[in-house]
């Protein structure tokens, strides 16, 4: 009780000391080091293990567990010979404030050790990245802390490929240093801040508060790289005959619909001919866009084996079970449902095309870009199958990188039949837009691997046909409502 008084009592004066132009954040927390972790909410089981390994830093033996906190699963790996017992590791990991976990979580891929003891580490006590968070045996659960900041740091520049500028940022506005590594250490700062903040973390309201009043950018900065991510949300769903189907959790939101960039810069920036200007005039207006419900997406085109579950023909120009179904008009992307829905006979459960609101928005996933993956042509065929790289040939659907939101082919490989008539955007609606009421030709989009212009392949290119037209670059993908 006694030691309780005396930490308060110079947590106190620490502050009425108050911020010098030489002050460093830890020097007002310090004295909470030794109870961090006392008020953790932080549950941890172990789900599986042990199990023998080779461990991924020299290949040395040890036993790997598996174990959760609440939706977070990872693994948690020691040398043999380090005299640490798993649930001593555990105890440790206990006192990390719960959205820590994440950091546990990344580094557990394939191949990797999770949080992993090690008997040395060349002279360090620990290391952390991306994918590993390594400790010698007598490091507490404060380095940890330290060291998933890196760990999340790296994570963060996943969204943010500049976080270290703007970190560096951060640190500039505060006009306050954090520790004796020197403001100049970004990388560093930042691991201790993520230290710090545990530890204000696992105080209370009050010391958090404080630890804000010290280092607002810093603060602000660290809890959006802190934030839980969307969980990628995949679901498969048995479409007759174990033939499945991988649909994508697609949260409600808003979005900007259509082309950022005028016609006129499209056709400068891809080098078009100046007819192309009245070709993209239908990404115009840009106009804002409410999808007011969740919905799933097709992970995947739809592929030929399942058209045939459901079919029991393949139309397909190139066959294969793992290429997606092809030389299909709208009319019989119709006909496919409307079976599709019969047979799958779960109460309110109804598959159809996306509309073209729902199309754009996922083909997005977040961004406001030419492309998902930015506006960096020379990345393109990572992520894209086109004419220059599929040797206009049709491709297996899932080969290349997917999108943001975990969507492969949205761009490239077949073109997309969506439900809408083709129109034009002025006076369509602002919420889950369904396009005008009658046409002459339905959209499609995305592109397809016979196209060698970039430009086809942005999230914003529109392009149309007859509904009763088959063409061997056209296919579709599903939405299935409603979701959860
Ligand atoms: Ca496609």
């Amino acid at each position: 009780m006694k030691t309780k008084i005396i930490t308060v009592a110079t947590l106190l004066l620490a502050f009425a000391a108050g911020a010098s132009a030489r002050d460093k954040i830890t020097s007002h927390f310090r004295p909470l080091y030794p109870t961090f972790g006392r008020n953790s909410k932080t549950e941890i089981e172990i789900v599986s293990g042990p199990k023998d390994v080779k461990m991924r830093n020299g290949g040395v033996p040890g036993k790997l567990w598996w174990a959760k906190s609440g939706e977070h699963k990872f693994k948690l790996t020691i040398q043999e010979g380090t005299g640490v017992t798993c649930d001593e590791l555990i105890k440790r990991l206990k006192k990390l404030p719960e959205p820590y976990m994440q950091a546990c979580v990344a580094v557990s891929d394939k191949g990797e050790d999770g949080i992993a003891i090690y008997k040395s580490l060349g002279g360090a006590r620990a290391h952390g990245g991306q994918s590993y968070i390594n400790i010698v045996p007598y490091v507490g659960a404060l380095v940890v802390a330290h060291e998933a900041g890196h760990t999340l740091q790296q994570l963060a520049g996943k969204r943010h490929p500049n976080i270290m500028e703007m970190w560096k940022a951060a640190v500039l506005s505060d006009k306050i240093s954090i520790s004796d590594y020197g403001d100049h250490a970004y990388s560093e700062d930042l691991a201790e801040f993520a230290l710090v903040y545990a530890v204000c973390l696992g105080e209370g309201p009050k010391t958090l508060e404080a630890l804000k009043k010290l280092s607002p950018a810093r603060f602000d900065l660290w809890e959006e790289i802190m934030a839980p991510q969307p969980q990628p949300n995949v679901i498969s769903v048995d479409i007759g005959g174990g033939v499945k189907m991988q649909l994508v959790k697609i949260p409600a939101g808003q979005f900007t619909m259509g082309s950022r960039e005028s016609t006129q810069e499209i056709v400068k920036a891809f080098e078009l001919s100046e007819a192309f200007v009245n070709y993209l005039k239908d990404e115009h207006p840009r106009h804002r866009v409410r999808i007011s419900k969740p919905f799933y997406l097709g992970k995947y085109e739809v592929t030929q084996r399942q058209w045939k579950a459901i079919m029991g023909s393949n139309p397909s120009f190139r066959k294969g079970d793992g290429n997606p179904v092809e030389s299909v008009s709208w009319n019989d992307c119709r006909d496919f449902i409307g079976k599709l829905n019969k047979k799958i006979d779960k109460p309110g459960v109804k598959f159809a095309l996306p509309t073209e609101a729902q199309w754009e928005y996922a083909c997005r996933a977040g961004t406001s870009t030419l492309f998902s993956f930015g506006d960096d042509k020379s990345v393109f065929g990572d992520y894209v199958w086109y004419g220059r790289n599929s040797v206009k040939k049709l491709q297996p659907v899932g080969l290349k990188k997917p999108n943001p939101w975990g969507l492969y082919d949205m761009n490239g490989n077949v073109s997309e039949w969506c439900s809408d008539w083709h129109g034009p955007y002025k006076g369509s609606p602002q919420t889950d837009p369904t396009g005008p009421a009658r046409g002459l030709a339905r959209v499609l989009r995305g592109g397809s691997f016979y196209e060698d212009r970039p430009d086809s392949f942005r999230c914003a290119d529109r392009y149309q046909d007859h509904p009763d037209f088959r063409y061997y670059r056209y296919g579709l993908r599903l939405v299935m409502t409603p979701a959860p």
